[in-house]
């Protein structure tokens, strides 16, 4: 028999965890176990979860609030069907409402994860699209362009991507407008993409902001593909995890798909409830089909502990898994003093991504562009930021302004 495992962490100063874990199993797969009849409890044993293991953390004079224990339960796969939701509505939906339990991790079986194609591109591809295989990539981010015409648009992309960008991505709150429809949009700066590509000889992927209702995702997806998007942008916890699956493993989307984070903060930051941010914006975004994956970072605005935002990358690249990596993009507040860090911590498999950091460059979005290569350039050298931007006026200008790496 095949199952998936789930591991939660529960606390509670007082609970029996042997109890409570065997209720879980019970009761999140056959519903009551010793009152069955003997020939039912036959006929159900196949259905039955199972506590894999119980491990309480009591330590000497715990204060009130610091007991707690991980527990594993196995799910039989034939419980099932092999997609997200029913395996999240089996492992963490109505427990998820009782008390202070929070899902850790899913260990998914070779046969569910079988249903699974994962990323279309990953890091292999997207770094194949772009030609570009051996440094870190830079993305930006398209910032106060609600309200801008179709000319607004077209030049701030133009800034970004003489500034030599990779990546240029939609903001997640650009939404369906009359000034800037996502056919136009995409049609608009593909143009404005080639003749940049023309100026600077680099290639470079546009992200789309995919958005409206659920059944017109991927009409609507076909539309800009067709007028010339090369990725999409999609919030995916705003829309489910199995529309992103649905949309990367359709064969006519044929570019990559960039996870936005909008919502994560309601379903991770608490020790005691909701899913743990490695599970949430790693293993499940990469099983789902994310080519590229956004998170807060431990160093910019929106902040998250370094431990958690590693345990991410490590669930976007890991080799155990038969899917492509996704590519790591530690985002929010990111400024060009910041990218030793970030290479530090996530080698050279990583998107470096900004939007203020570009814009809010003193000498516009292309200079903020150049910032970052250069910072990107010094860190793979081992150059120190202040040292480099001696000869450099953009990176010297983004130092000045953001302050250095240390
Ligand atoms: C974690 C998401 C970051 C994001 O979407 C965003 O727009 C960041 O912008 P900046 O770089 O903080 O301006």
């Amino acid at each position: 028999m095949s199952f998936c495992t789930a591991t939660y962490r529960i606390y509670d100063d007082k609970a029996d965890f042997d109890k409570k874990a065997k209720s879980i199993a019970v009761g999140m797969t056959v519903g009551s176990w010793t009152e069955l009849p003997q020939l039912q409890q036959e006929q159900m044993r196949k259905h039955l979860g199972h506590v894999e293991s119980v491990k309480v953390h009591e330590p000497e004079g715990a204060a009130p609030g610091e007991r707690y224990a991980d527990v594993v339960i196995a799910y039989p796969d034939i419980n099932y069907t092999k997609d997200i939701p029913a395996l999240l509505i089996t492992a963490f939906g109505k427990i998820s409402m009782d008390g202070k339990i929070r899902l850790l991790n899913l260990g998914l079986s070779e046969s569910f994860l079988s249903a699974f194609p994962g990323p279309k591109f990953g890091i292999p591809g997207i770094r194949s699209l772009l030609d570009n295989h051996n440094r870190p990539l830079l993305m930006s981010i398209f910032k106060s362009v609600v309200g801008y015409d179709l000319d607004g648009l077209k030049k701030q992309f133009m800034a970004q991507a003489l500034g030599g960008v990779d990546l240029v991505k939609d903001d997640e709150i650009l939404f369906e407008n009359e000034l800037t429809p996502i056919e136009r949009r995409a049609e608009a700066c593909l143009k404005a993409a080639e003749k940049a590509q023309a100026i600077t000889g680099k290639k470079l992927l546009y992200a789309v902001n995919l958005t409206g209702k659920t059944s017109e995702l991927r009409s609507q997806a076909l539309r800009a593909i067709n007028a010339g998007a090369t990725a999409l942008l999609f919030s995916t916890l705003a829309y489910g995890f199995d529309a992103l699956q649905e949309l990367s493993a359709d064969p006519d989307i044929h570019v990559p798909i960039v996870a936005h984070p909008s919502l994560a903060g309601a379903i991770y930051p608490s020790k005691h409830y909701g899913i743990a941010p490695a599970l949430l914006l790693g293993k499940l975004l990469r099983v789902a089909g994310a080519d590229l994956v956004l998170f807060p970072s431990p160093y910019g605005s929106v902040v998250m502990p370094r431990e958690e935002n590693l345990a991410i990358r490590d669930e976007l690249v890991r080799e155990d898994l038969p899917l492509k990596p996704s590519f790591p993009v530690p985002s929010a507040g990111i400024h060009p003093g910041l990218v030793p860090r970030i290479l530090g911590d996530f080698g050279t498999d990583v998107v470096v991504n900004a939007g203020g950091g570009i814009h809010g460059h003193p000498g516009g979005a292309q200079a903020g562009g150049q910032a970052f290569l250069q910072a990107i350039d010094a860190a793979m050298n081992n150059v120190a930021l202040e040292e480099a931007a001696l000869r450099l006026p953009e990176l010297k200008a983004a130092l000045d302004l953001w302050g250095g790496s240390k």
